[in-house]
């Protein structure tokens, strides 16, 4: 099954939507395999970062990325990279749709709420930057005969 790297950002932490926000990816049927709250170190933050350093925008990045805890997480499904991106939609809320994270809770693209890894190698990128290998959880849910075919 395919994993991905979702991280409730400070603003949404502060805002108290952690529980909203774990329980949407839940229900669709997702498998939580790891999570934790932390503050992000600034050379973590940068090193996740790191494609968008020399952008106009990657100071206030940073700046915003360690400004307070966040929920790093680990989900795993099928296609789990893709599904979530469109539970999260698009980097801009204004352009998400509504019914989406970022088009329900969210007004601009530097305070948007949570992010996803963007593909399979970047998702196995960013989990290794923040979950160590026996911080993943491998469990069987009897309810997934009942998610998948
Ligand atoms: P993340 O990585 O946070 O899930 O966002 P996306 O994958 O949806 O979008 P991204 O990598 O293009 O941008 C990373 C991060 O930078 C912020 N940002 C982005 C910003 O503040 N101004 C901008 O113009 C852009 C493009 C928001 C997300």
């Amino acid at each position: 099954m395919e994993q991905t790297y979702l991280m409730i950002k400070p603003d949404a932490v502060q805002r108290g939507l952690c529980g909203e926000i774990v329980t949407r990816f839940e229900k669709k049927g997702l498998k939580l395999i790891a999570m934790k709250l932390m503050v992000i170190p600034k050379e973590t933050a940068e090193t996740h970062y790191g494609e968008h350093k020399g952008k106009k925008f990657y100071d206030s990045l940073i700046a915003y990325i360690t400004s307070g805890p966040v929920l790093a997480m680990v989900w795993e499904g099928d296609n789990a990279v893709q599904v979530c991106r469109n539970i999260m939609g698009k980097t801009n809320p204004q352009e998400s749709a509504p019914g989406t994270i970022r088009g329900d809770y969210g007004m601009v693209t530097g305070v948007n709420i949570i992010h996803g890894s963007d593909s399979p190698e970047s998702a196995k990128r960013e989990i290794g930057i923040f979950f160590k290998p026996e911080e993943l959880c491998s469990y069987d849910r009897t309810l997934d005969k009942w998610t998948y075919e």
